[in-house]
């Protein structure tokens, strides 16, 4: 079933049935085609069209993306419904989003739930709405309203799309209030292809230019969409849509939007692997050992997810302190709207923060994010143990250290598994669930129920240094000190990767979490460090110098008192002195070239973490790539990104860095593997 027809008196109900969501996918097309006729030869007086289930439409069925389209093209459809005599009402209870919100306003009237959303996120896709969206919405809601709805992708509340003009009702029964309205006063509205343009406003134009350009830089679609309706506005109707669908269909085809499409599949299909049939403990009761930062967060994401928490802390003073940490993040979450006051009094009766473990002898699972030391770790495991129940799974946090050392604290491994949550744990999207030598499959389970309830991308890691993506980040972060002792500032390689597409380069990003973290894990790897390894020891002096970034008001950056950050010339000082201390001659390198090999290096890491089945899947590393480190989303991930480099230029690539340092450059074997074969890193499936 895709679109069900049926008639009582002179009312025709059309209903949109392709679950989950209404995908208007090649089926539903010719249904609503089939439909229009169906209406006009009935001679009815008006059709009322609403969507099966939770959604009215959530767009076109973008897996038909990568094939030719297939007639009836939803344009054509939606013209129909626009010009034919017999009007339709588009009754929206549920999301009416892309080709969605397209069909909406190809009918006469669009009623909508109060708690329905409306919108066109075709941008968020790398594609803009190719159904008429672009016509028909500036002359619903005005230039500048449809400009920001369109380039930005958001979708509106009911209340907001009604105060904009996109609606005539907000109502709590739409089929209700869609019957209630006589075929008279349908005529009265004027079909919307018929409605005057707005006129052109060069400020829309260029305020819209100026919000991209900062939110959405390197963006192909956005622009497009301001180019195109500027191009646009003053034509015919149906000449501009010639025009709508043959720039849909560029960007459909184009890299970006392959990027942007593979991102979204690719968060959809973050679920447990198949070969994963245990159950999850339940989820009720939550410990959570340590109330700083990371506790908090996690707490907070806890107890938003609805479930009971308990934050261990060592001592009562700490224990308030967690209390009052959770607590400014609900006030945030208060002042942002995000929560009500009813919400946050339920958050509240379901937290307790106490020294006394017992509290939380109930818990089914504990999360510990106490001090990054091995020693706290192991003595948090055994309090947990012994306070417990048997069965409940022991969680770390620990975004370094060696989970099955942690393990190994407990009588029974088994229970214990890595849980990685990212700052601000509530509302980083990213969980690397960490498999250890013995984590069971229920405690793996549990990981991953545990990303569903709190709406977190689960990617399963393997134990390493780094696990998957401090890994692919202490390498970042190595190639960046190669190319800032060679020869670069820290502000040139920043400029370099935020014209990559990063919203801040490697040196701003650790200003912000402190270049102690990074010293101390170097630190604890002194022992093991490959002795024929290049060490760059200018992070070091920079701790030394208690720079620890914008916490000291001064790391790469310095943090002025009066806000921002400036580069600080005793900084590429140390760089020089530090490459006139090792001998070395500086070279000047372009932003492309710093690019090139921090990319690069990112890319040879990962091969490796695949290769070493680290991670199950290209796609895997992709995610946490994008969801955790900031890479560029509209390059689909940090794979996705090599695989249209091609693992031939790579390799090539790979090897002439080679020649400079042979271990900082060793190649990926499983690169190597790519490009001999020619097959792509998302097809490679690790062996072990
Ligand atoms: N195409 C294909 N599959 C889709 C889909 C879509 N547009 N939207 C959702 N799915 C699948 C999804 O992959 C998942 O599959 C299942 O539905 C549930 O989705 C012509 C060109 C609607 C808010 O960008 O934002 O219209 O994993 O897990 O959290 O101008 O899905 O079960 O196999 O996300 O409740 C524009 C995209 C398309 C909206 C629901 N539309 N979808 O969220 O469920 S382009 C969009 C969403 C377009 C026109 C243009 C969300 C949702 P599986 P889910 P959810």
């Amino acid at each position: 079933m895709s679109v069900s027809m049926r008639q009582e008196a002179d009312t025709g109900f059309v209903e949109i049935d392709n679950p989950p969501v209404n995908a208007i996918g090649h089926a539903v097309r010719e249904g609503l085609l089939k439909a229009v006729k169906w209406a006009e030869e009935a001679k009815l007086a008006r059709v009322i069209v609403t969507g099966k289930g939770r959604a009215f439409a959530a767009g076109a069925d973008a897996r038909e993306f990568d094939s030719a389209p297939k007639e009836p093209h939803l344009p054509d459809v939606l013209n129909a419904i626009d010009e034919s005599p017999v009007p339709w009402i588009a009754a929206i209870d549920g999301v009416a989003l892309g080709g969605g919100a397209e069909i909406a306003m190809a009918c006469r009237m669009r009623i909508i739930s109060p708690k329905s959303q409306i919108g066109l996120p075709e941008v968020t896709l790398g594609v803009l709405p190719g159904a008429g969206g672009t016509q028909r919405l500036p002359r619903l809601v005005g230039l500048a309203r449809a400009l920001d709805i369109i380039t930005t992708g958001k979708p509106l509340t009911a209340q907001k799309a009604l105060e904009a003009g996109l609606v005539h009702q907000v109502a709590d029964d739409p089929m209700q209030a869609a019957l209630g309205t006589g075929a008279e006063a349908l005529q009265r509205i004027v079909p919307t292809w018929t409605l005057p343009a707005p006129d052109a406003d060069e400020g829309a134009f260029e305020a819209a230019r100026k919000a991209v350009a900062k939110k959405q830089a390197n963006q192909t679609a956005p622009l497009k969409v301001i180019e195109l309706i500027r191009d646009t506005l003053a034509e015919p109707f149906h000449q501009a849509l010639l025009a709508e669908r043959t720039a849909f269909l560029e960007l459909r085809n184009g890299a970006q939007s392959k990027a942007l499409r593979h991102m979204f599949f690719a968060e959809r299909a973050a679920k447990a692997p198949a070969w994963l049939t245990a159950e999850p403990v339940s989820l009720k009761h939550v410990a959570v050992v340590g109330g700083g930062t990371m506790g908090a967060g996690i707490a907070y994401a806890l107890l938003n997810a609805g479930l009971t928490v308990t934050i261990l802390e060592t001592d009562a003073q700490g224990a308030e302190r967690a209390i009052a940490n959770v607590e400014k993040i609900i006030s945030a979450s208060l002042k942002r709207g995000l929560i009500n006051d009813a919400r946050a009094a339920d958050h509240r009766s379901r937290f307790a923060a106490s020294s006394d473990y017992s509290t939380a002898a109930d818990a089914t699972l504990a999360i510990e994010a106490a001090y990054e030391s091995m020693e706290v770790k192991v003595d948090v495991i055994g309090k947990l143990e012994a306070a417990l129940p048997k069965d409940a799974i022991l969680a770390t946090n620990t975004s370094y250290l060696d989970i099955n050392e942690i393990a190994a604290a407990a009588s029974d491994p088994a229970r214990v598994v890595g849980l990685h949550f990212f700052a601000p744990a509530h509302i980083m999207k990213l969980l690397e669930i960490v498999r250890g030598d013995h984590s069971s499959d229920t405690s793996l389970a549990t990981g991953f129920a545990l990303a569903k309830l709190l709406r977190k991308i689960p990617v399963l890691a393997g134990v390493c240094d780094g696990f998957i993506g401090n890994r692919i980040l202490a390498r970042y972060r190595e190639a960046a000190d190669t190319v800032l002792m060679d020869g670069a500032t820290p502000w040139d390689v920043d400029k370099a990767m935020v014209g990559f597409g990063y919203a801040m380069g490697p040196y701003e990003a650790q200003d912000l979490s402190g270049l102690d973290i990074a010293h101390a894990n170097r630190r604890r790897q002194d022992a093991t460090r490959d002795a024929n390894r290049r060490y760059i020891p200018i992070a070091d002096r920079m701790v030394e110098l208690g720079r620890l970034g914008k916490k000291t008001g001064a790391g790469w950056y310095l943090y002025p008192e009066t806000g921002g950050k400036a580069e600080d010339a005793a900084v590429a000082e140390l760089a020089v002195a530090a490459a006139k201390s090792a001998g070395l001659t500086r070279t000047a390198y372009s932003q492309q070239e710093i690019e090139r090999r921090l990319v690069l290096a990112m890319i040879n890491e990962a091969a490796d973490i695949l290769d070493e089945g680290i991670a199950q899947s290209a796609a895997d590393i992709d995610l946490v790539t994008v969801s955790g480190y900031g890479f560029p989303r509209w390059r689909g991930g940090l794979m996705h990104y090599a695989d249209s480099l091609g693992a031939g230029n790579i390799v090539e690539a790979l090897e002439g860095l080679a020649l400079e340092d042979a271990v900082a450059w060793k190649v990926s074997p499983l690169l190597k593997r790519c490009a001999e074969n020619g097959g792509l890193l998302a097809d490679y499936v690790p062996t072990r």
